[in-house]
């Protein structure tokens, strides 16, 4: 068999050698909106936070990342700010944050909130007094006279359609993504100056850090056209600018390294040269950044059109970053994806196996793990039937522009349905009841009906289930030196089984993970396995079943 050798090993790369407090940390994404609502509003909320502390505590998560609960008339869920400093009446009050704030402290649980300073709300004070003629505000946005009957440039929204919305004056205004989120012009100082002031707001208020919503396109470097590409014309003119490297530079020295924070960038369409310079420890910038790679692996081009998921894809682009940057951020979940299991596994006869597969696959790799609320229990995408079903922003503007194109409706809904970011908003799924324990009235977006056995109260039974696997891998993770500091290397596997070491001093761990539904033939390293997913059943054989996941150590 080739890849028998264990001689065959890829490129090691080393433990990170950074010292910082978070860097053996587990992140736990929530998504206020849809996580517990405490009210019976149909719409999560800080309270509802509150009350689940202990579930997150006793799951052993360190940091909280709470997306935006700012003041923001939602039309983005709170991607679209319209007042940094106040928390949204839908989520609670300030003095709601504070008790969290304190309460997640005192449990030892820090918590990260999402920075949105690409754009504002088209209802910040800001952008009404800019439009209202104030030049102060005018400066603080992007605004331009359009070409006879064209807008200023041939830029894309991130959203589908053009980049540029007309103004009641006749001019226009720059927005990267939905037409109410104007772009912010980060070649004012005075911009600098009040984001900062909001930075230094909520760290102190007890704030460990920030999770920076698209961060690395924040710096324009001229409004010229862009080149002729199939989506985001535009790009080369605003992607990982030197200028941004400044401005991120500049938030470190004067605010960041202050507080001794942690702080991870979103960054899109970056490569591991482009992580490298916006993350490296020496360079004092971002902490680490999230990359995309990974998630697009079935995509063409463009996420709403899909090819085959071919997992030995999966599996290079992950040890390509292991071995590239210095402290990954890993993550198979978040608010705009969809959900792992119908991403990478199965939500059929190997739904359990496959949701545990990739719990151990992102808890073994090097860096910081992050989960996304609901992926602990294995919840699927939702189970939507209609485009009218879906609230996202995004995915009604693309159903327009495909409708431009002439798609028909039957094609549209079909793309849409098993991409939509709704896919992985759905409600929290807490027990079996009527709106799964997420509220007691109407929930803002439909709870999937597998609640009846996909939930967190039947799961906490059930000592062999997702959420239990979970906790014994993050338990697992922070007891042994080698997966939360050790050095990472791949070993030669078959197709589609993705093999590799993690080794510290004393302990050297090899990581099998089965990315198929079939029985999958390995050589077996090691001496004892020490956690898997068929653990009640005898191992033997060089087999893997499939989506099996095995930890087997070795005596050294
Ligand atoms: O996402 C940025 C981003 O690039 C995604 O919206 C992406 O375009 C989409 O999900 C397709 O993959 C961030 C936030 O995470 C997202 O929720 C916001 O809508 C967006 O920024 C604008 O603030
Ligand atoms: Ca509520």
């Amino acid at each position: 068999m080739e890849f028998t050798k264990e001689l065959l090993w890829g490129k090691i790369m080393g433990a990170s050698s950074t010292k910082k407090w978070w860097k053996n940390s587990i992140v736990y994404q929530i998504y206020p909106r849809s996580f517990c609502d405490s009210n019976g509003d149909g719409i999560g909320d800080i309270p509802g936070i509150i009350s689940k502390l202990h579930y997150l505590k006793d799951l052993g998560v360190d940091i909280i990342w709470l997306s935006p609960v700012y003041c923001s008339p939602g039309f983005d869920n709170g991607y679209d700010i319209s007042d940094y400093k106040n928390i949204n009446p839908e989520f609670g009050t300030m003095e709601d944050m504070d008790k969290l704030i304190c309460k997640a402290k005192r449990m030892g649980i820090k918590i990260i909130m999402d920075l949105v300073i690409n754009h504002t709300s088209d209802e910040h004070e800001w952008f009404k007094k800019a439009l209202a003629g104030d030049p102060k505000y005018r400066g603080y946005y992007y605004f331009s006279q359009g070409k006879g009957i064209r807008p200023p440039n041939n830029w894309g929204s991130f959203f589908g359609g053009r980049a540029w919305t007309k103004t009641s004056k006749g001019d226009y205004y720059l927005h990267l993504f939905s037409k109410k989120q104007p772009d912010l012009n980060w070649h004012n100082p005075e911009v600098y100056d009040e984001i900062v002031d909001v930075m230094r707001f909520w760290l102190d208020k007890g704030i460990a850090g920030f999770r920076c919503d698209v961060i690395n396109v924040i710096y324009k470097n001229s409004l010229e056209n862009g080149r002729w590409r199939p989506i985001l014309k535009g790009r080369e003119h605003y992607l990982n600018t030197e200028g941004c490297h400044k401005l991120l530079k500049q938030f470190n020295k004067e605010v960041w390294s202050k507080y001794k924070t942690f702080i991870v960038g979103e960054t899109v369409f970056v490569t591991p040269e482009d992580a490298k310079l916006l993350a490296d420890e020496s360079r004092g910038e971002l902490d680490t950044v999230f990359f995309f790679e990974h998630m697009d692996v079935d995509s063409r081009g463009v996420k709403w059109f899909k090819k085959q998921y071919r997992p030995y894809q999966l599996i290079k682009i992950i040890d390509k970053w292991q071995t590239s940057v210095e402290v990954p951020a890993n993550y198979l979940e978040n608010h705009d994806q969809i959900r792992s299991v119908n991403h990478f596994g199965n939500i059929g006869k190997y739904w359990e196996q496959s949701a545990k597969l990739l719990c151990g696959l992102n808890l073994s790799l090097r860096g910081v793990p992050f989960i996304y609320e609901g992926e602990e229990i294995g919840m699927t995408n939702g189970d939507f039937r209609s485009l009218r079903e879906l609230k996202d922003v995004e995915s009604h503007n693309i159903n327009k522009a495909m409708k431009r194109l002439l798609f028909v409706h039957s094609l549209r809904k079909k793309l849409i349905l098993q991409t939509s970011r709704d896919n992985a908003r759905t409600p929290v799924q807490w027990d079996d009841s009527e709106q799964a324990g997420f509220t007691t009235g109407k929930p803002w977006l439909k709870v999937n009906a597998n609640k009846s056995y996909i939930n967190v109260k039947a799961e906490s039974e059930n000592e062999n289930s997702i959420f239990n696997f979970y906790k014994g891998m993050i338990d697992f993770r922070k007891n042994s030196v080698a997966l939360s500091d050790g050095t990472y290397r791949r070993v030669a596997s078959p197709s589609d089984v993705y093999i590799f070491t993690r080794e510290a001093k004393e302990e050297r761990l090899y990581i099998y993970c089965n990315l198929t539904a079939t029985n999958k033939i390995v050589e077996f390293y090691g001496d004892k396995i020490v956690f898997g997913n068929y653990a009640s059943e005898e191992q033997k054989d060089g087999y893997l079943k499939p989506y099996e996941f095995r930890i087997i150590a070795a005596n050294i």
